[in-house]
């Protein structure tokens, strides 16, 4: 691996490879466990094709957009609102009569004149038109690049017309410019969500066993399939953030007894701000893999130390896990050994590794597009973490015990005593603690780099996203896109498990990419005609 990094800075200038160098790291033969440093969350370089998206696409498009009564209008150009309409495939489902804007896309469509002018009026005039078609109980606005360089004050819109309406506005500074990738959107959409959102409802729901699942976003049904397994266990779930959620159910997220963590990267900030808070603890979960999902339910378990809940939580893992080594035993011989590298957002590259193992395949490359370092080497590493001024740019809120509501779940002893047998409270141990020796780890990986790593690594399989796909394909490597899922899914619990088994033998074992050959090389020069002619 260490020829591989050689050889891909070999093709850059030397400022980039040197940079570049920090960012490509080999996992070494692990000297007491610790996971070698890696450069993330840092400004990609101008000229490099990056995979990574902006921060209103991490705002809007990842953290607010899934949820559906929320009526969301995107402050810019239409192609920002247009291209951010429902292609992550988060569902939902309404109940008879419920509100459900998810299907529309609402933006104040700026042109040239507004550019020039000033867009706050034709924003003001949205909000209203807005409300009188809708009957919203909240409604959420998002900052484009334009909107920021003008200076359109969109939190006085809010306050104005929150007031005038009677309802709650927000708005939320996520231009595409404002951090070096996605996460910066992350950050501000909690930080929104947590001051307009959390906690505005008084009524929480009965239940023995309350809890919040915060970083799942009902990618293809994903959230479904978990909500069915928690209702089966007596386990109520208070809501999501923010896949198959509502205004009203994150309102009431204060009423949990716990947060379970799925992606670290996106909502860190909520669950350490509900900590601070409320004294809700949290602890990270996965729910890719059968033996994942078997982990997090016995965390879960242990949390509330009942022995009623215990017994059906090792109810459902035996008879669930006996279907899914059924399907391993019948899939696994055909998929054992083969190579899969995976380059995907903020948590996933992780997680899914878990399926592969399963599988007996083997991750030999992996990385993150715009994760920060301690989703690569640990919580631990947060004290050591620069902030520089890209990160400084994004609000840190300050955030105090509530003097009324402020009850802590478990004290300290209580959650050293948890942390001893295993439950990983307020931790997430990392990408790569997980990750075999040799393996190649890419933080940000881009164009160019991306099909260097085909040529040197020959993989069987790539996992990647949209902008990756077709070049994958065209070279006849199968292709599977981790944050769409193609189509497909769901992939959560013990039957997303078997769901995923058998979408990749399909697609490693399918004949069809062994019999395309590119165009090119059949014939490296390309002739076409005008329909015209
Ligand atoms: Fe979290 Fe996500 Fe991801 Fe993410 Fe995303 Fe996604 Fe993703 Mo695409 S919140 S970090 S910003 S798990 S949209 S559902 S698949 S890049 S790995």
């Amino acid at each position: 691996m260490e020829e591989v990094k050689k050889d891909i800075l070999s093709g850059y200038p030397a400022k980039v490879a040197r940079r570049r160098e920090k960012q490509l790291v080999v996992k070494g033969a692990d000297e007491g466990g610790t996971p070698p440093e890696i450069l993330a969350n840092t400004r990609t370089l101008p000229g490099v094709i990056t995979q990574r998206g902006c921060t209103y696409a991490g705002c809007k498009g990842v953290v607010v957009g899934p949820t559906r009564d929320i009526l969301q209008i995107t402050h810019g150009p239409i192609g920002c609102g247009f291209y951010s309409w429902l292609t992550r495939r988060n569902q939902t489902r309404a109940a008879e009569g419920e509100d459900n804007f998810m299907p529309y896309s609402l933006s104040t469509d700026l042109q040239d004149k507004d550019i020039v002018f000033g867009g706050e009026k034709k924003l003001r005039a949205a909000i209203r038109e807005a409300y009188g078609i809708f009957k919203p109980k909240a409604i959420a606005i998002f900052a484009t690049c334009p909107v920021g360089l003008i200076g359109d004050d969109i939190h006085a819109a809010a306050r104005d017309l929150s007031e005038e309406l009677g309802i709650t506005v927000f708005a939320m500074s996520c231009e595409g410019y404002k951090g070096v990738s996605q996460s910066a959107g992350h950050h501000i959409a909690n930080n929104a969500v947590f001051t307009h959102v959390v906690g505005k409802n008084d009524s929480g729901p009965e239940g023995e066993f309350k809890v919040n699942l915060l970083g799942e976003y009902n990618i293809g049904g994903d959230a479904f399939l978990l909500e069915e397994m928690l209702e089966e266990l007596g386990v109520t779930l208070v809501t999501t953030f923010s896949g198959n959620s509502t205004f009203v159910s994150m309102g009431k997220a204060p009423f949990a007894d716990v947060n379970m963590v799925m992606c670290h990267r996106s909502i860190n900030y909520m669950a350490e701000m509900m900590e601070t808070k409320y004294g809700i603890p949290w602890f990270k979960v996965n729910f890719i893999g059968s033996g994942a999902t078997a982990k997090a339910l016995r965390h879960l378990a242990e949390y509330f130390g009942d022995p009623g809940l215990s017994s059906r939580v090792e109810d459902l893992i035996e008879r669930e896990t006996a279907e899914v080594e059924a399907e391993l035993a019948r899939l696994r011989p055909r998929l054992e050994g083969k190579t899969v590298i995976m380059y995907v957002g903020g948590s996933r590259a992780h997680h899914y590794q878990e399926l592969f193992k399963e599988l007996g395949m083997k991750v030999v490359s992996a990385g993150y597009e715009f994760a920060h370092r301690d989703d690569y080497e640990g919580r631990r590493v947060i004290p050591d973490i620069k902030i520089d001024a890209d990160s400084r740019n994004i609000e840190q809120l300050e955030v105090s015990p509530d003097p009324e509501r402020h009850s802590p779940r478990k004290d300290a002893a209580g959650i050293e005593k948890l942390k001893a047998s295993g439950v990983p409270m307020d931790d997430y141990e990392g990408m790569m603690a997980d990750m075999e020796s040799g393996s190649l780890v890419v933080d940000d990986v881009n164009h160019y780099e991306s099909e260097r790593l085909l040529d040197l690594l020959k993989p069987d399989l790539v996992c990647a996203g949209i902008k990756e796909k077709y070049v994958v394909q065209k070279r006849g490597i199968p292709m599977k896109q981790l944050h769409s899922y193609d189509y497909g899914g769901p992939y959560a619990g013990f039957r997303g498990a078997i769901n995923f088994y058998r979408e990749i033998d399909r697609l490693v074992n399918g004949s069809v990419w062994k019999k395309i050959r590119a165009p090119w090389d059949a014939s490296p020069e390309l002739i076409g005609t005008y329909g015209s002619d």
